[in-house]
């Protein structure tokens, strides 16, 4: 079971993140993909505030963990959760997000944040990279994990298969992919279009060991599921497939198609930081 006070500092940190994310998003003029995000922010929460070994002070220390935010679309959520964690000032998110020669792109770009690992945005090359990446740490001896957080619609990418293939032929057991099953595209829900069920087995049959996390906005369920990782000297690669809910705990978002992406209104704003707040003491109280 997972330490309960552990589960409510990263639940407060998930809280926030979510606060500052829809606050982002009412003052940006054009659309943010909320429903991506919201759905992927409690695992983010997780990775880089406990699974991770990640941090400002570690850019350049070579056995840090990698990180690649295969669905560069979701780059808001992922800066605001690095600003939680020293790497960025939050206000700058806020008064540069997706201006012309801003940092904070509506896809990340490790030209602009050298900090990052790749630039991301073109979905299904994430976990290519992270193979070479995690086949150069292997060469080099070193005990890092890499880690490639993807949409399930992006892994209709072919790209995603073969970079499955390798991973598994390579043994690279330091290779640990995540899955955010929304089970949502863009204009469509997954079932309805390409019918990725039965997903898990996919994964399995493609030679990977498999982690399904079957509430992944659930903080508890996620910590659990990421402590259970195996050693990064294994021998066989990990995919971590969380269900998750697109636009979780707001709720004129939640599961709908027309919140891919958007933008709110002082009004909805409200609504969203309500629904969020009211979310926020349930789930305290169901610790
Ligand atoms: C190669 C490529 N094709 C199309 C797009 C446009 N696009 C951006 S987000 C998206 C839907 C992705 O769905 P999913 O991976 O499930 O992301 P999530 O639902 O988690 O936001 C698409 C098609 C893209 N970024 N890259």
């Amino acid at each position: 079971m997972a330490d309960k006070n552990e589960v409510l500092r990263l639940l407060e940190l998930a809280h926030q993140a979510r606060r500052d994310l829809c606050k982002l998003c009412g003052m940006y003029s054009g659309n943010i993909h909320m429903g991506g995000d919201m759905s992927m922010i409690d695992v983010l929460t997780c990775l880089f505030h406990r699974t991770m070994q990640v941090g400002p002070d570690l850019v350049q220390v070579p056995e840090r963990d990698r990180f690649i935010l295969s669905k560069g679309h979701g780059a808001a959520c992922m800066y605001i959760i690095m600003a939680q964690k020293g790497f960025f000032d939050y206000q700058e998110i806020c008064d540069t997000y997706g201006n012309v020669g801003s940092k904070f792109g509506q896809h990340p770009c490790k030209t602009r944040l050298p900090m990052l690992d790749v630039s991301t945005g073109s979905l299904g090359h994430g976990l290519p990279l992270s193979v070479g990446m995690a086949a150069s740490s292997r060469q080099k001896g070193r005990r890092n994990r890499v880690f490639c957080m993807m949409g399930d619609g992006e892994t209709c990418e072919g790209s995603v298969w073969e970079a499955a293939m390798s991973g598994h032929a390579l043994k690279l057991g330091n290779l640990v992919a995540i899955v955010d099953r929304n089970k949502q595209l863009m204009t469509s829900f997954s079932e309805d279009s390409i019918r990725m069920e039965p997903y898990a087995d996919k994964w399995r049959a493609f030679g990977w060991n498999v982690i399904e996390i079957e509430d992944g906005n659930n903080m508890a369920q996620i910590v659990e599921a990421f402590d259970r990782l195996p050693g990064s000297n294994t021998e066989i690669p990990t995919v971590v497939i969380a269900n998750t809910v697109k636009g979780k705990n707001v709720s004129f978002m939640e599961q709908q198609i027309k919140w891919h992406a958007g933008s709110l209104n002082e009004a909805d704003l409200a609504t969203a930081l309500k629904d969020i707040d009211e979310a926020f003491e349930k789930q305290k109280e169901g610790l």
